[in-house]
């Protein structure tokens, strides 16, 4: 547990013999710094910008709390400006934070076109009871070139009890409760938008080289983008974020091609009214899916697997599959 978490719980205990009786405000205060990141990807050095150096950024997680409860979280996502944007002129320089699918004022809305601020600010939100799920947060300012240079990150709103602990659930319904979770970041990589400014005609086209689970690529079953190492007959929560831009089908199956059943609880940060168990789930750019899988009673593998396609036409890109592995 982390010195950040401990503070917020000991205020939640501070607080609680009020909790019912009068509104409690518990301040997520989180950072970031604009950052240059070289990764290597399928032999080749790219070049990405970041928020802290990690591609993709490091989770935000929200808190909401049990109904008759007045407690609320409150983030405040700070951004600090450790780089400008190399090779940049206005209006293509300086950077922002956009919380996609957050019910926030324009003012905190990290658009630069309704006047947001490009040279750092901190953006506050506080979502509510029924807004549990995942959520991402981007760099606006010329998105079609900042987030595809890696300036995302998943933002999460997850329930807490009246205490201010972090429930392992989806949502305050105990039908999403999980063993395990991982964040499933889907993003791609068009190496030509890497080096091009400006409105250069580059922009113009998408032609992805590299496929990405949370930043990994992972070509292959032995060598995924994830690895879990869950146990048997337990549930796995994945946080299903797309940041890319290309059409995308997410399946989970065994080590002989048999795709598995999953559970789908969430849609882009809204429980379904009622959740749908599939075996194969398209996932556009800016949707985000939790799911929930049981793990079988008898030892085996798993491989959780996002396919990216062409936004045009469908088709599968080569090499564009990207697994994850779970072991039980
Ligand atoms: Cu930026």
């Amino acid at each position: 547990m982390n010195k950040y978490k401990l503070s917020l719980i000991s205020a939640a205990l501070l607080c609680a013999p009020l909790a019912y009786t009068t509104a409690q405000a518990v301040n997520i205060n989180v950072s970031r710094n604009v950052s240059s990141l070289n990764k290597t990807l399928s032999g080749q050095s790219v070049t990405f910008w970041t928020f802290s150096g990690a591609l993709p950024a490091a989770a935000v997680e929200v808190g909401v709390y049990p109904e008759g409860t007045t407690t609320t979280d409150t983030l405040n996502l700070t951004l600090n400006l450790g780089m400008m944007t190399p090779g940049e002129n206005a209006p293509y320089n300086g950077h922002t934070i956009h919380l996609h699918g957050a019910d926030v004022p324009t003012s905190e809305d990290g658009v630069p076109e309704t006047y947001n601020d490009v040279n750092g600010d901190t953006y506050t939100w506080t979502p509510t009871r029924d807004m549990a799920g995942s959520y991402m947060y981007h760099c606006h300012v010329h998105t079609v070139k900042h987030l595809e240079m890696g300036m995302y990150g998943p933002l999460i709103v997850r329930p807490k009890n009246a205490a201010g602990a972090w429930l392992n659930q989806l949502t305050h319904n105990t039908a999403t409760a999980y063993d395990y979770v991982q964040n499933y970041v889907l993003s791609t990589v068009d190496p030509a938008y890497h080096t091009a400014t400006g409105d250069s005609t580059v922009f113009a086209d998408y032609n992805p080289a590299y496929f990405l689970i949370t930043g990994n690529e992972g070509k292959t079953t032995a060598a995924p983008a994830m690895s879990l190492t869950a146990a048997k007959s337990k549930k796995v929560a994945l946080r299903l974020i797309g940041i890319h831009s290309v059409s995308s089908t997410f399946a989970v199956k065994d080590g002989s091609g048999v795709a598995k059943s999953f559970t789908v609880y969430t849609q882009d940060g809204r429980a379904l009214s009622t959740p749908q168990t599939l075996t194969s789930l398209d996932i556009s750019p800016g949707q985000r899916f939790d799911i929930i899988f049981t793990t079988p009673s008898t030892a085996g593998t798993w491989y959780p697997q996002v396919t990216y396609k062409n936004l045009r036409n469908g088709a599968a890109y080569t090499s564009g599959t990207v697994y994850g592995k779970v072991t039980f």
